[in-house]
């Protein structure tokens, strides 16, 4: 605290001492009631107690940086070293999510080591160079002073609503966390933010490719010095090298000074602490896209680069923490997302996909970026199964579990035997990562909400979902 506001509170307590009560509302010389900005401030002597009206109340200083109110206690549930790699993992509460944006204390972290830097951004630089006619060295207050965009771009990581965090999940194995919301455990690695900073194609106009640079290398200065190749046709489509989120600076964790959003293409291609670009002539068949985020096929081959997220919706309201409170009006509501083009239609089954009902699309629709859904539903109190699909602009459909199975090769049935999760899918070698199949909830007759597609083996009994 420094002497100015340490003298303002001494001089705020006296006054409230003269006074000899805490007046909400003491007229102020001009005359008028001022008692929202500049409160009557007690200390009630308790160690650790703030400064305010009441103690509950905000201390003043709180307020040059705001919180949120103490009622509101949604926050990021983290699982340490989930598979795939030692690190960091903190999962978005998307069940507790309201509109399109997340806050940036809720953003999604994967950190591959347990480091989040602290970097100087006056002396973070980044370094283009490879394949370039004129390699250069950028700081951060260079990259400011360049034209800016800002856009709104979803990140979803390539493992969001992996099998594998169902295991971990169901059984609490070491990186499982069973006291989290199952649609936070499973799906809360996807968040969307506004991102601003510099086009990528801007800068490589401006260190000039050589014609053989057709892919480059991204590198972060974080301790695992993550780094992914992408081709440059990627980088001069919409490339952000971003140092502002929702408004501020990029959170520390989110990769402060600087990061490449990459919209549209698996997280991991989205280098936080963005220090070096290489232009190099192919791709580098690098830990992360060979052993790392890969589906191993029946046949044993694996899907190297596949890199677009495809379409995606889950339903947010009602999930699994959610309880209904009885027959009667709900908005069904959640986010869908594409990794190509806007989000155009989607579609809400209340009745197991028996029938599907349009729902309305919160606008303005951003390409790339989480669109919200609404649809009205009267419930009339019976157990059912809700659902929603989302095609995006170029027609593409949300596929079935079932179909995400047979695109990757696997065709066979469900195994339905033991308290062991039974979907082919989850048995199979298959379906670690790009899972984008249709999410299915179970609502039970008592308001419960429950995962309808990975729980195929359901202990109280209920029908398979319908999909
Ligand atoms: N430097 C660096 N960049 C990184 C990572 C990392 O560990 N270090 N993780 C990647 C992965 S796998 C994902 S999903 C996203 C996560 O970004 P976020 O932590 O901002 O949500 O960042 C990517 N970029
Ligand atoms: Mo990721």
């Amino acid at each position: 605290m420094n002497s100015r506001k340490a003298d303002r509170r001494g001089f705020l307590k006296k006054s409230a001492a003269l006074a000899g009560l805490a007046v909400g509302a003491m007229p102020f010389a001009n005359g008028k009631a001022f008692a929202s900005v500049t409160p009557n401030l007690i200390d009630d002597g308790k160690p650790g107690s703030k400064l305010g009206v009441t103690p509950e109340e905000p201390n003043i200083e709180d307020l040059a940086y705001g919180g949120r109110s103490s009622y509101e206690t949604t926050e990021r549930a983290h699982t340490v070293g989930a598979l795939g790699g030692q690190g960091l993992r903190n999962l978005t509460p998307l069940q507790d999510s309201i509109g399109v944006i997340t806050p940036a204390s809720l953003h999604y972290i994967v950190q591959h080591d347990m480091h989040i830097p602290n970097i100087d951004p006056r002396t973070h630089t980044l370094m283009i160079h490879g394949l370039v006619e004129r390699p250069t060295v950028f700081t951060l207050e260079e990259l400011k002073r360049l034209p800016a965009v800002s856009r709104i771009h979803f990140l979803e990581c390539t493992g969001n609503s992996g099998v594998m965090h169902y295991k971990s999940y169901l059984h609490d194995l070491s990186v499982g966390r069973k006291d989290m919301a199952l649609i936070q455990a499973m799906h809360g690695r996807t968040s969307t933010s506004e991102w601003t900073g510099v086009p990528l194609s801007l800068l490589l106009k401006e260190v000039g490719l050589k014609p053989e640079a057709t892919w480059l290398i991204a590198q972060g200065a974080d301790v695992s010095g993550r780094a992914k190749s992408f081709p440059v046709a990627k980088a001069m489509d919409d490339v952000i090298v971003a140092y502002g989120q929702n408004g501020e600076a990029i959170r520390r964790e989110q990769g402060y000074p600087l990061r490449l959003v990459v919209p549209g293409f698996q997280g991991v291609n989205n280098i936080k602490f963005l220090r070096d670009i290489k232009l190099v002539d192919k791709a580098y068949y690098l830990q992360p896209e060979i052993s790392g985020y890969t589906n191993t096929k029946p046949d044993g081959m694996a899907t190297w680069y596949e890199s677009q997220v495809g379409p995606k919706s889950l339903i947010t309201f009602p999930s699994d923490p959610h309880k209904l409170s009885g027959p009667g009006f709900y908005e069904i509501s959640g986010l869908a997302w594409s990794g190509r083009g806007a989000i155009t239609r989607v579609e809400v089954s209340t009745d197991n996909a028996k029938t599907w009902k349009d729902a309305v699309l919160q606008t303005p629709v951003f390409k790339k970026a989480h669109t919200r859904f609404r649809l009205g539903w009267n419930w009339d109190g019976r157990e059912t199964v809700i659902m929603a699909r989302c095609t995006n602009e170029f027609n593409e459909v949300q596929p079935t579990m079932r179909q995400l199975a047979q695109l990757w090769g696997d065709s066979r049935e469900p195994k339905i035997s033991s308290d062991e999760i039974m979907h082919w899918w989850a048995t199979a070698p298959v379906g670690m990562f790009l899972n984008n199949p249709i999410l299915p909830w179970r609502i039970k007759t008592d308001g419960t909400v429950h995962d309808a597609l990975y729980i195929t083996l359901n202990p109280e009994g209920g029908a398979y979902p319908g999909i």
